[in-house]
């Protein structure tokens, strides 16, 4: 699976040539799930262009609550009107500029899976807690966040992303062998609930994916595909990304 997360970017005409170059240019594969998760605008726009294609759309966070006074936020149902199939749930930058705990990331998982959207949950280390060594610490408490929440049936219903905090846009990934080593550890702990819902999760891989390192981060045993930030706003590089996921 891989998924595009185009963050704050995009304009009406940049995103239509960008949505009309990747219909077109995954037109004939099928070997894995590709979406993209647009700016909340721009939701009408990706599902009149993506609908009936083999790429799917979705947002990039939405409110806990199904409704209220709360200006400026977007409710679950409001994605779900625009045809969304994914929302991405407790993305680095929102923890970190929004200030969203782990309770409000299983909040927000558990009323997606409600309205019928799978949350793409996101997870990983900031750096300070890579260079203490804590990272296995970290991932755990935000796994068992959400995994107390909705237990692992509930979990089954989302994907996972594992994105280590200090590789998000700096080019500088973490080498497969690293990546692999967190996603295996993911694994385990889920296996520990459900041995089942462990062997079938998704768990993606985000943080400077690249067209240079994916094919080798995707060969990664417990590597499921990957979240793409950077590199999904070039048709090209999005779309050799896509082709290189089996
Ligand atoms: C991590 C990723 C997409 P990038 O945020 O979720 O972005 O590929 O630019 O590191």
């Amino acid at each position: 699976m891989v998924v595009g997360n185009w963050k704050m970017y995009g304009n009406l005409a940049w995103n239509k040539t960008l949505l009309e170059s990747l219909v077109e240019g995954l037109r004939d594969y099928r070997n894995a799930d590709y979406a993209v998760c647009v700016p909340t605008p721009y939701l009408f726009q990706a599902q009149a262009v993506l609908a009936g294609s083999n790429i799917a759309w979705g947002g990039q966070n939405m409110h806990q609550f199904e409704g209220g006074a709360f200006t400026g936020s977007v409710a679950p149902h409001m994605l779900v009107d625009f045809g969304c199939s994914y929302v991405i749930i407790g993305h680095s930058e929102r923890r970190e500029l929004c200030y969203e705990s782990d309770p409000v990331v299983a909040a927000k998982f558990e009323v997606a899976v409600k309205v019928g959207i799978k949350p793409i949950f996101c997870l990983g280390e900031t750096r300070e807690e890579y260079e203490a060594g804590i990272t296995e610490e970290v991932v755990a408490r935000q796994l068992d966040a959400v995994l107390s929440r909705v237990g692992p049936d509930g979990l089954a219903e989302g994907v996972l992303a594992y994105e280590p905090v200090w590789a998000i846009g700096t080019g500088r990934g973490a080498s497969p062998a690293q990546a692999q080593a967190v996603h295996a550890f993911i694994r385990e702990r889920i296996a520990e609930q459900d041995f089942e819902v462990a062997s079938h999760i998704k768990i993606l891989h985000g943080g400077s994916v690249r067209v240079a390192n994916a094919a080798q981060l995707l060969s990664m045993p417990d590597i499921d595909g990957a979240l793409v930030g950077n590199a999904s706003l070039v048709a090209d590089q999005f779309i050799a990304i896509c082709r290189a996921a089996n």
